[in-house]
């Protein structure tokens, strides 16, 4: 759908642009659909007319704060508004009621500070410059108002800054609901210093953000009738549990190792602990500081907060304990045995490894010996036991130590939702979400699948609720708007849940989904691959490798490894693996990651589906994490991503560009000054204007003109002709929408 728009020689138009994405210019001769445009970078560029959008000359020069005020909305309109505001250190934007937040990669105190929170305090929205202080405000206001629970919901990809987001959302919302004067530990103290307790053992270095989140996090703050906080519940998904045992270069393990190793001298020589270059699950990359940290400092730091969200001194001795344990069962390395198919300690350092593990984790040595290289079936007949080779028998241990480490880590979750402690009478709640965005690699794997899944979901929410905003927006303003279509995503979900859960073996996973979705739209066969299958998502195609689906998709824990633990003679660690029930045994046994996480997805979306939700987009400008550089395309791709697009496409399919009467009539008086000076009612005014110049499809409402896309360009452009610098005018068509 294209609107018919004046294009003139002279006339200023965006481009596209191979690196930058767009790039703006003059058009110096006009040949039928054939446009020359000389750009502002000095390149002469002969295009279709089609291909181009107008570009708004009267732009005002530090660009608009939130998007649907822009003269024209489009895809390079946008981009320059964004880039122009960034150079400004404006990194907030608002799209409607989205914000759109571009991370700075330099600390911006000013902007945070307790000052700026109290001028947020009440304030309208929209009245100051965008903010994350805003949104939280207004969500909070909504919830004290009409006692409705709200929801912030992050978003963007890695590095984007969903996490620092999270958190001033956090703090300032403990800036409203917090006891004033009140000394120790409070509950928003607590829900404060969870963040630095999960960030510990829950972060990592990676390629993309040197403190990336390897889990979701959806943290439920409850207030009280007069508003204060009073509970919180904090749910995580999907840690990453490959992380524990390996690692590439230049990325990092998670944080605690690191900082268990640069604790007090005590502390390490407790858990017989040398620097990280010692341990094989830190050095098989060369990336041991981060910089601008110290280790030591952060220690310190997270023991801190661990005492205030609850932990006491002993459970930290424990957690720690673990931690070095998990190092040194890392070091324990095996070498052929005499039988066929088995395996040994290694060497002497073997040996002590394990001993030291054994000793840390308060069980027996042999029994560790034993369940890392030995496996005992179980017949009706009688009881075999088998050898691991020893390459199994390094899998054995890695699925230890995976194992162990994401049960510590849902435990530390747990203690700090039990010692912060849930508000049975709570009136209501604000609910912040920071989850991974989609994600599209060279190389994607079940990980991706369920992260993708978690977008489609989240991408689902969104647009229905974009679509309910701008119905509403049209209701109050009496406008008809049964036309706007939107496209739903069910399709791709339902495709989704049926590839999580197949019924099949390794080797006729791919061949099954080949056979099952030969005429899906949303299904694609590699041409040139028999293990691999394409998703078209929302955000674009992916390409998952099955290979590794089934297995990555098992849960359970080796039997083996459950008895030694549970036989640990610390409490902590039996606490970790409790006994499992007598007849549990099938059930659990072969739960699934993926279904496990179906079922956390689902209560996520009934919980928010309770809620106004509130959308904040982080962008990512750059991949090379530093400030003020802004690259276009990686932009672009990151909006559309996140569905900013999507919502502005959803906006121009009814009526992008709304002005009020007062100022339509401003801009577009000159067409029409006889209107202006008849003393008309304003209405009456737009109304006469609009009639004159011909234009069809657009709506009148109370307050505002509701113009469909490409219309203010050609108002613009009959402005420009009646201004005097009008030359031939020629009726052409033009690209106007995304
Ligand atoms: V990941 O998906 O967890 O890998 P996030 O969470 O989106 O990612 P994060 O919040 O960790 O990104 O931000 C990455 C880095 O950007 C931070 O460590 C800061 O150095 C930097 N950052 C992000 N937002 C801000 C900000 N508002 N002000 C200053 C920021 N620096
Ligand atoms: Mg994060």
């Amino acid at each position: 759908m294209a609107a018919p728009v004046n294009i003139i020689v002279g006339s200023h138009v965006w481009v596209e642009d191979p690196v930058l994405a767009w790039i703006d210019g003059e058009v110096t001769r006009i040949n039928g659909q054939e446009l020359h445009v000389h750009t502002t970078k000095g390149k002469k560029i002969v295009t279709n007319v089609s291909k181009v959008f107008p570009k708004d000359t009267e732009a005002s020069p530090g660009g608009v704060d939130d998007m649907t005020r822009l003269s024209y909305l489009h895809e390079p309109g946008v981009l320059q508004n964004l880039a122009t505001r960034y150079e400004l250190n404006e990194i907030y934007t608002y799209t409607g009621n989205i914000l759109i937040a571009i991370n700075p990669f330099q600390r911006l105190p000013h902007l945070y500070d307790t000052h700026m929170m109290e001028q947020y305090k009440g304030a309208a929205f929209g009245e100051l410059s965008p903010h994350v202080f805003a949104v939280a405000d207004v969500a909070y206001r909504a919830m004290m108002n009409e006692g409705k629970n709200n929801s912030i919901l992050v978003s963007g990809e890695s590095g984007a800054g969903k996490t620092e987001t999270t958190k001033m959302l956090m703090r300032y919302l403990a800036h409203l609901g917090g006891r004033s004067g009140v000394e120790g530990r409070t509950v928003e103290q607590q829900v404060l210093e969870s963040n630095p307790v999960l960030e510990a053992f829950g972060n990592a270095k990676t390629v993309r953000n040197n403190n990336s989140s390897r889990f979701g996090k959806f943290v439920e703050i409850q207030f009280d009738k007069s508003g204060r906080i009073s509970g919180a519940a904090i749910r995580t998904y999907l840690l990453e549990r490959s992380r524990v045992c390996q690692i590439s270069d230049p990325e990092r393990n998670y944080h605690c190792f690191y900082l268990l190793c640069a604790a007090p001298p005590e502390d390490r020589e407790k858990f017989k602990l040398e620097s990280p270059q010692s341990y094989h699950y830190l050095n098989q990359s060369k990336s041991f500081v981060l910089e601008g940290v110290s280790d030591a400092h952060e220690y310190l730091a997270t023991r801190r907060a661990m005492e205030i969200v609850g932990i006491g001194e002993e459970e930290q001795e424990a957690i720690f304990r673990v931690v070095a344990a998990i190092l040194h069962l890392g070091n324990v390395e095996f070498a052929k045995g005499k039988e066929i198919d088995s395996s040994v300690l290694k060497d002497e350092k073997s040996r002590f490894h394990l001993n030291v593990t054994a000793e840390l984790l308060m069980c027996d040595p042999k029994s560790l010996e034993d369940a890392l290289i030995r496996r005992v079936m179980v017949t009706p007949e009688e009881v075999i036991t088998r050898t691991l080779d020893p390459e199994a028998a390094i899998g054995s241990r890695d699925a230890l130590a995976k194992t162990i480490y994401s049960r510590l880590f849902d435990w530390i979750v747990e203690k700090i939702n039990s010692s912060i402690g849930q508000d049975p009478n709570s009136k209501s709640l604000i609910g912040v979400l920071d989850i991974y965005g989609f994600e599209s690699f060279k190389h994607n794997s079940f990980e991706q699948f369920c992260i993708n899944f978690t977008n489609e979901k989240l991408q689902q929410h969104f647009n229905q609720h974009v679509f309910k905003m701008e119905q509403e927006e049209y209701t109050k303003e009496a406008i008809n708007w049964s036309y706007i279509e939107f496209v739903d995503n069910q399709d791709v979900l339902d495709l989704i849940e049926k590839v999580m859960f197949p019924k099949s073996t390794h080797e006729t996973f791919a061949q099954k989904l080949y056979q099952t979705f030969p005429k899906n739209k949303r299904f694609i066969k590699p041409k040139l691959s028999r293990t691999s299958f394409t998703i078209s998502h929302y955000a674009g195609e992916v390409t998952y490798l099955a290979d590794q689906f089934l297995d990555k998709n098992k849960d359970y824990v080796v039997a083996e490894h459950q008895d030694l633990l549970t036989a640990s003679k610390c409490p902590f660690v039996v606490g970790l693996f409790p006994p499992l029930p007598v007849d549990s045994s099938k059930s659990s046994k072969f739960s699934s990651i993926g279904s496990r996480f179906k079922l956390q997805l689902q209560s996520l979306m009934e919980t928010l589906s309770t809620t106004e939700p509130h959308y904040i987009r982080c962008v990512k400008p750059n991949s090379v994490l530093k400030p003020a550089i802004f690259e276009n395309i990686n932009i672009i791709q990151q909006l559309r991503c996140g569905g900013v697009l999507e919502a502005i496409r959803i906006s121009c399919a009814g009526y992008p560009t709304r002005r009020t009467f007062d100022e339509f009539l401003l801009r577009f008086g000159v067409l029409y000054p006889d209107v202006l000076d008849g003393n008309y009612d304003e209405k009456v005014a737009c109304q006469m204007l609009l009639d004159k110049m011909g234009l069809k499809g657009y709506q009148i409402g109370k307050t505002k003109v509701f113009l469909r896309a490409g219309q203010m360009a050609e108002l613009d452009a009959r402005r420009a002709e009646v201004l005097g610098n009008a030359a031939r005018v020629i009726q052409r068509q033009m690209r106007t929408y995304i």
